[in-house]
C-alpha cells in the first residue's frame, strides 16, 4: 500500500504557474479551514476578532489552542502532525518557529517534489473553476503544463447559480440569455467544449445540494441534460457529482462555514438509469446516504464511487465506508481523494488513508483465506493498484 503511487482524483491544489493559489507551508496547515471551524467552537472567539488577524496571528491562536491548551485530537490537527513529521520535523518540540523556518528555507518547486515524493502521489487532478477571477487570466494564457497535476472543469457557478453567473459568459463572448432558449444552450455547450479543450480535463464536476433533483423543472436540470451531458459523451468524459454540500449555513466562517445534509440518491439513479452512454463519478456528502448509494453502485456500472468526501475524511466513517464498499462493490471503487487544499496535506490524508485502506483489504483477505484461498503479493499488489488510481484510469478510458 505504501509503495503503490496514487492518483489522487480531487484536490484543490495547484501547479507552480498558478501562483498564489497553491497554498503551502506550515501557517496554511494550521489555517486550513477545518481548523478556523474547530477554534471558533473551542474559544467562542468573536468572528471578527478571528478575521482581523493576519495569517501569522491566526496559525499563531490556533496553534496555542487547539495544540498546546487542548491536545490536538481532531483529524485535521492530527493532520497537521502527521505532515510535519513526514517532512522530518519534531513535533515534540512544539517549536512553530522552528517549523516556519524549515518552509522559509525551501522552494515551491523543491517542496512540490518533496511532497509528491514523500506522500508517493503519482499525480492529483485539479479543481479548475473558469469562474474564479484569479484562474480564468491563468487559463486564458498559455503556461507549462506540469504532468503531475491534471484538470477538472468544475462549473458549480454555471449549474447553482445560472441568473447570477451567466453574465461572465456574455463577458467571455458567449451568445447567452438568461432565460436558457435554445441559442443560449448551444452557447453554453460551446463554452463547456471549449473549457474542455483549454484544461484538457479529465472530467466535468459541481457540488450540488442536498435538495438536487433530476429531472426538474429548474435551470440546473436544463443545463444537465442539454449542454452538460451531451459535451461530456461527445469527449467521453465522467460528469462528477458531489451531492450533499449545505452552503454557507455561517457565512461568518467563510469556507468553514459549509454544512451538510441528507441527498436523495433517487435522483442519481435516473441519471445514469436515463443516460447509459455518460459516465457518472459520485461521492456524497451524508454518512446516511452512503448504503443506498453502494447498492445503487451494483446496478449502474456508468456509476462510479469516489472517496470519503470532507466531513466523512475521519478514520471511523472512512473504515466504516470503504467496508461496506468492498463488501458491496469488490474492487470497483475509487476509495479516497485527499481534496487537499494545502500541498502538504497530500502527506497527511494519503498516510491516514493508505493505513485504514490496507487494514479493510487484510480483513477481506484474511476472511479469503479462511476458505483455503491463496494470494499471491503480486496479486494483492495489483489489488491495490487498482484502488489506488488504477480504477480511474480504466472508468476514464470505457
Ligand atoms: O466542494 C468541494 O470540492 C469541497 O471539497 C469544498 O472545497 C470543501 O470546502 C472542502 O475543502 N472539503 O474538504
Ligand atoms: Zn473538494
Amino acid at each position: 500500500m505504501a509503495r503503490t503511487p496514487v492518483t489522487d482524483v480531487h484536490t484543490h491544489i495547484y501547479s507552480e504557474p498558478f501562483g498564489g493559489l497553491l497554498l503551502w507551508g506550515v501557517d496554511e496547515l494550521l489555517t486550513y479551514h477545518y481548523l478556523v471551524a474547530e477554534v471558533t467552537r473551542a474559544t467562542a472567539i468573536p468572528f471578527e476578532t478571528f478575521w482581523a488577524m493576519n495569517k501569522q496571528e491566526q496559525a499563531d491562536f490556533i496553534w496555542s489552542e487547539l495544540f498546546i491548551k487542548r491536545s490536538p485530537v481532531s483529524e485535521a490537527c492530527r493532520g497537521v502532525l502527521t505532515a510535519l513529521e513526514m517532512l522530518g520535523l519534531d513535533n515534540s518540540s512544539r517549536d512553530l518557529n522552528a517549523f516556519r523556518d524549515y518552509f522559509n528555507k525551501t522552494s515551491v518547486a523543491q517542496h512540490i517534489d518533496t511532497v509528491f515524493e514523500r506522500a508517493n502521489v503519482e499525480s492529483v487532478v485539479m479543481t479548475n473553476d473558469p469562474f474564479d477571477p484569479i484562474e480564468y487570466p491563468i487559463w486564458m494564457n498559455k503556461f507549462e503544463r506540469d504532468p503531475r497535476f491534471h484538470a477538472a472543469l468544475r462549473i458549480d457557478a454555471l449549474l447553482n447559480d445560472w441568473t447570477a453567473n451567466h453574465t461572465k459568459l456574455i463577458e467571455w463572448g458567449y451568445n447567452v440569455e438568461s432565460t436558457l432558449n435554445v441559442r443560449s444552450m448551444a452557447e453554453v455547450r460551446r463554452f463547456l467544449t471549449e473549457w474542455l479543450e483549454r484544461t484538457s480535463a479529465l472530467y466535468i464536476a459541481a457540488s450540488l445540494p442536498p435538495s438536487f433533483a433530476f429531472p426538474e423543472e429548474s435551470w440546473r436540470a436544463d443545463l444537465i441534460s442539454e449542454c452538460v451531458l451531451p459535451v461530456a459523451a461527445e469527449f467521453n468524459v465522467p460528469f462528477a457529482m458531489m451531492v450533499g454540500v449545505k452552503k454557507n449555513i455561517n457565512p461568518a466562517l467563510k469556507l468553514a462555514g459549509d454544512g451538510v445534509g441528507l441527498s436523495d440518491v433517487d435522483t442519481i439513479m435516473r441519471l445514469c438509469a436515463a443516460y447509459p452512454d455518460n459516465k457518472f463519478m459520485v461521492t456524497m456528502l451524508a454518512r446516511e446516504n452512503q448504503h443506498e448509494l453502494c447498492v445503487l453502485a451494483r446496478k449502474f456500472p456508468n456509476l462510479c464511487l469516489f472517496g470519503c468526501w470532507w466531513f466523512l475524511n475521519n478514520p471511523s466513517l472512512i473504515d466504516e465506508m470503504t467496508r461496506m464498499r468492498l463488501e458491496l462493490l469488490g474492487l470497483s471503487v475509487i476509495p479516497q481523494h485527499s481534496d487537499a487544499r494545502i500541498l502538504d496535506q497530500l502527506l497527511y490524508k494519503w498516510q491516514h488513508s493508505r493505513a485504514l485502506i490496507a487494514n479493510v483489504l487484510t480483513d477481506k483477505y484474511l476472511d479469503l483465506l479462511q476458505t483455503g484461498w491463496t494470494l499471491t503479493e503480486e496479486e494483492i499488489a495489483r489489488d491495490v493498484k487498482l484502488l489506488l488510481g488504477g480504477n480511474f484510469w480504466d472508468f476514464l478510458k470505457r
